[in-house]
């Protein structure tokens, strides 16, 4: 394994203007990993940039402290954090057949590229990202270590998910030392709502509804709700872990209107249901506790195509 990551490093090595593409609606991980690797690449004095097919949330804002747009026409070209092609949003076609290097840690990526890094057990792209980047060669900056520890601790949920390993803990412990803001990072990321969230959290709690005697809970964002409260849509990550979060609760569904139609879907589930299954049932994917997928509408016909995969899950 390690041993491809030294491929991947010796690759990139040997680039000099390399685009690393994040995924849509970009969460802490893709972003961490994207920037980690670019701020890495800029101290080996190589032409880098950071691309997305959304804004960067304002959020994440002080991972880009030292980012210099840049334009060429790349000689290498890097996807993180990217399971699925659809991921890569508006810039699938253009895109598409010229990954050079993707990077990963979901089991069910479908990415197609020159050179394909997957670690499952990784916890976050990130974690691999930290890896690359001893390979690089290239001296952790305490802005580098806030972008890896991002990654890391969002997708751990502060690390508190099952993905969480010794590992995670130990790459952690490494960036500590490299003195990452870990306090303001997690207040910021897990402690802090604002208040439109708190608006539509509202709302949003009004429309769950309960199946399976309790063991399902599923909770409906709609688009009136996220433009009546003018919420900026990177400030609903982790609204999907509130279905979960309830007692008894087996699997946690979140659905939330799409712009361009029907529902995109996240389910996170406790002990037993694999959520990855499920969502592939599909036409989704993503981890044992939690995947995703898009279903179509109206809203009746969403909840039915969903339910009709997780009911069976409580029948053996
Ligand atoms: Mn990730």
């Amino acid at each position: 394994m390690t041993e491809d990551l030294q491929k991947i490093a010796a690759k990139l090595k040997q680039k000099n203007r390399i685009l690393i593409i994040t995924h849509q609606n970009p969460d802490g991980d893709t972003l961490g990993s994207g920037m980690g690797l670019y701020y890495a690449l800029r101290k080996l004095g190589k032409r880098a940039n950071v691309i997305c097919s959304d804004p960067f949330p304002k959020k994440f804002s002080y991972l880009f402290q030292e980012f210099e747009e840049d334009e060429f026409e790349p000689d290498c070209i890097v996807t993180v954090d990217i399971a699925s092609p659809q991921l890569l949003g508006t810039y699938l076609e253009h895109f598409q057949d010229q990954i050079d290097i993707c990077i990963d840690h979901h089991r069910s990526n479908t990415m197609e590229a020159d050179a394909v890094y997957i670690d499952s057990k990784a916890a976050a792209t990130c974690e691999i990202i930290y890896q690359l980047v001893l390979e690089l060669g290239a001296e952790i900056s305490p802005l580098m270590a806030n972008c890896l520890y991002t990654g890391i601790s969002t997708d751990t949920g502060c690390f508190k998910f099952s993905n969480t390993t010794a590992e995670t803990h130990r790459i952690a412990a490494e960036l500590f030392e490299r003195g990452c803001a870990y306090e303001q990072i997690n207040r910021g990321l897990f402690d802090t709502k604002s208040k439109s969230r708190i608006v539509v959290e509202k709302e949003v709690l009004e429309t769950m509804e309960f199946y399976c005697e309790h063991r399902v809970a599923m909770i409906v964002i709609t688009q009136e709700m996220i433009r009546n409260s003018q919420i900026d849509t990177a400030d609903l990550d982790g609204v999907a872990a509130i279905p979960r979060q309830i007692e008894g609760v087996e699997v946690g569904v979140t659905m939330r209107e799409r712009l361009e139609g029907g529902y995109k879907v996240s389910l996170r589930t406790c002990q037993f249901v694999d959520a990855a299954a499920v969502c592939a049932k599909l036409g989704g994917g993503g981890h044992i506790r939690a995947a995703g997928c898009v279903v179509d509408g109206p809203l009746e016909q969403a909840k039915k195509a969903l339910l009709d995969v997780i009911v069976p899950c409580f029948e053996q």
